[in-house]
């Protein structure tokens, strides 16, 4: 089996990288990616000299070079993790979300028309749903609910979608979706929550919690996300979308709180500032239907997984102090210096 992995080099994707490589030691990983400010190639290191691993650094929009790809490693399935993906961004400056996030979903699956496939794999995410109100406790998204999103970055991939199942219909492609909740672990951008927190926390730097921080979001561990999309790709019906979640709801204070005490720093760092504009309120998954047909149930419990991913950062020093050092700076003076 031969993979085309976009955005390897970014959180989930090398996750999903060292998943494959591992429990398909037989499989030919390619990993394309353009290297952007989220992608690095210091994290594909442990992988860089095994024989079934190729990195191609190129853009997914670059329809000639994702065809000459295509022509060398007649890839069985691709699994798109490539994406602008963070939703700050994205209010700052919608354009290249969607040029990444739907053109080169289309790039990529004019490829495989014309190539051809056995699968190709969309990584979207739940915030295509849009958001559920705190006092409803009883509402899940299921496959079912309607798209309707709230920021740039969840248009774009709610439209990335549509074109996934409109192929599909179209043209036959063997697609399948994923709609996953909000990972973490290890080599996560510290521009997300909880390396955010984790980082200013080791720097004793204000913790920047938006609004109240009563915004729920529904946490996964990352290898349970990997598990997963594993299990869709070879296992998976055709045309289908599968939710993964593993109903660990949680406040973002109350995240922030518990990494403040385990790292033994005072909770006075935790700063309110100005919100979001368009935050979602709730996320929550309703994961029956991947558990039913694909037998998936996440492993990891969230008190584990949070004191795995805190180790991992006190551990990793080596890993995130070169992104803090570079360009991350401007963006935190620019996303965070008036607010
Ligand atoms: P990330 O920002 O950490 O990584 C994105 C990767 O894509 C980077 O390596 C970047 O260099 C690469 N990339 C960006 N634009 C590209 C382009 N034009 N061509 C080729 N490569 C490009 O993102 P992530 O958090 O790992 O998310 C991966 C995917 O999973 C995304 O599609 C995202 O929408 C989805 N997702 C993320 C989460 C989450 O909690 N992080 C949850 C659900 C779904
Ligand atoms: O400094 C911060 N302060 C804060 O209060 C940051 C960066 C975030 N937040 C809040 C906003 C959200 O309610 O924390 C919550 C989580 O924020 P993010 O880490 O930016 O994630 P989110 O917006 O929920 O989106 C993530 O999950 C779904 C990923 O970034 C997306 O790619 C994925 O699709």
């Amino acid at each position: 089996m031969n993979i085309i992995v976009t955005g390897g080099a970014g959180f989930i994707g090398s996750n999903f990288i060292f998943h494959m490589l591992k429990e398909h030691p037989d499989y030919r990983i390619v990993c394309l990616d353009k290297l952007t400010y989220a992608g690095n190639l210091s994290t594909l290191q442990p992988v860089m000299d095994n024989p079934n691993f190729r990195f191609v650094k190129l853009d997914i929009c670059d329809r000639e070079g994702v065809y000459k790809l295509f022509e060398e490693e007649h890839p069985d399935m691709v699994v798109n993790f490539a994406a602008e993906s963070h939703v700050d961004r994205s209010i700052e400056n919608p354009e290249i979300f969607l040029n990444t996030n739907i053109i080169g979903t289309a790039t990529l699956m004019d490829a495989c028309r014309k190539y051809g496939i056995k699968r190709y794999h969309q990584v979207s995410t739940d915030e295509v749903y849009g958001d559920l109100p705190l006092d409803r406790p009883d509402l899940f998204f299921t496959e079912e609910t309607p798209i309707h999103t709230s920021s740039p970055y969840s248009s774009s991939k709610a439209g990335a979608d549509l074109l996934v199942l409109a192929y599909h219909r179209t043209y036959g492609l063997p697609v399948t979706i994923s709609r996953c909740s909000n990972n973490y672990g290890p080599y996560h951008f510290p521009e997300k929550l909880i390396p955010l927190m984790i980082i200013n926390c080791l720097h004793d730097k204000p913790l920047p919690v938006y609004g109240e921080g009563l915004n729920v979001r529904d946490w996964l561990y990352v290898e349970d996300h990997c598990r997963a999309i594993d299990l869709i790709i070879h296992n998976g019906r055709v045309g289908e979308v599968y939710n993964v979640g593993g109903h660990n709801e949680m406040k973002n204070i109350d995240i922030v709180k518990l990494i403040c005490k385990a790292l033994d720093k005072p909770e006075s760092l935790i700063t309110h500032v100005t919100d979001r504009k368009g935050h979602d309120m709730r996320y929550a998954i309703d994961p029956t239907k991947i558990h039913n047909e694909l037998g998936w149930l996440p492993e990891t419990k969230f008190a584990d997984g949070i004191k795995k991913t805190i180790q991992w950062y006190l551990d990793n020093e080596s890993w995130w102090q070169p992104i803090i050092s570079g360009e991350y700076q401007n963006y935190y003076e620019e996303m965070y210096g008036n607010r």
